[in-house]
């Protein structure tokens, strides 16, 4: 079965590593939210590709879910002793990265190109792509105003109260991403944020138009009414909306056929179901890598069986 997974952060990333732990390299792309991405320090930063694509290699940070395994901070600890900004943390082994894509960039080199290449060099087999090669940096609206969001996720630690958001609309999406979907069997929307991770990927032109054509299922991000990592609950609650799963499935429901709901709001089921979607019920906590493959082998096996129906 051919699968593109919609992902943004570290939530999303360890389903797409579920998801490549089960799928043949060929059967899967991870398209991956760039509205996270800034410049800092005069490099391009682009913090879910590589969130994504360091959990693919093995090479994440398992305790923070971001940046790089057996970090040094020799480079951040001199910046710090200067006077540099210190809110936005760069390892040693990440500022390579950064530095690289930095380089490729003003050499006009496009950032699909960059993380294939990347994604070689790391060994991640799949094809990961960014949602677009164009920036698409994702406005959070505070009741302290506008804010770059790494402004309002890292440096603010999301205490802010959000508004809402102003993404990019209608950005030109990357080159084959479009076609990845229309020839894909299913789409699967990684439990990431909704309005900050996969709102900008819905955003980009044609993406809607066509997850209309396939097989679209939404692993929630929400379990017991919270996130299981950042912002997600806040965000919904601040906005007036209940934090909980039916409300992720409302977000996207004119997009899926089916929602996967953690067991913990089982008592949920009739609800979503209610609202004309199809439910599969299971546990959603990915703690380690076995978790993450066997959440993907059951959403993989619920596909199957839906599809058929
Ligand atoms: N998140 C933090 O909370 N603090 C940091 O200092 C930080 C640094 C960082 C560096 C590289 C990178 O790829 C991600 C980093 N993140 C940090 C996480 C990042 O802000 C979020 O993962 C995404 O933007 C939202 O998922």
């Amino acid at each position: 079965m051919k699968i593109v997974a919609l992902a943004g952060g570290v939530g999303g990333a360890r389903l797409a590593d579920g998801l490549s732990q089960v799928l043949d390299p060929e059967s899967l792309t991870v398209v991956v939210n760039t509205g996270d991405d800034f410049e800092h320090y005069g490099l391009y930063i682009s913090p879910d590709l590589d969130t994504v694509c360091y959990t693919l290699a093995g090479l994440a940070n398992p305790a923070t879910g971001w940046g790089r395994a057996d970090e040094s901070w020799n480079a951040f600890e001199g910046l710090g002793a200067l006077g540099g900004e210190t809110w936005f943390r760069l390892g040693d082994r990440d500022l390579a990265t950064h530095l690289e894509r930095t380089r490729r960039m003003r050499a006009g080199d496009r950032l699909t190109q960059i993380t294939l290449d990347f994604c070689r060099a790391w060994g991640v087999r799949p094809t990961v792509l960014p949602m677009s090669d164009k920036p698409a940096p994702t406005v959070v609206l505070t009741e302290e105003g506008e804010l770059p969001f790494q402004d309002y996720f890292v440096r603010q630690r999301c205490r802010p109260h959000v508004m809402g958001f102003r993404l990019q609309e209608g950005l030109r999406p990357a080159p084959g991403l479009l076609e990845a979907i229309g020839s894909a069997d299913a789409v699967v929307l990684c439990p990431s944020n909704p309005w900050v991770s996969i709102d900008p990927i819905l955003a980009v032109a044609g993406v809607r138009e066509a997850l209309a054509k396939t097989y679209v299922v939404a692993v929630t991000p929400i379990i017991g009414g919270q996130a299981v990592k950042g912002p997600a609950a806040k965000m919904y609650a601040e906005m007036g909306i209940l934090p909980s799963a039916v409300s992720v499935a409302r977000h996207y429901q004119s997009l899926l056929d089916s929602f996967v709901l953690d067991s913990t709001d089982s008592g949920l089921e009739n609800e979503i179901e209610m609202i004309g979607l199809k439910v599969f019920v299971t546990n959603t906590i990915m703690k380690s890598s076995n978790d993450r493959r066997e959440l993907a082998e059951g959403v993989l096996r619920w596909i199957e069986g839906d599809r058929k129906q």
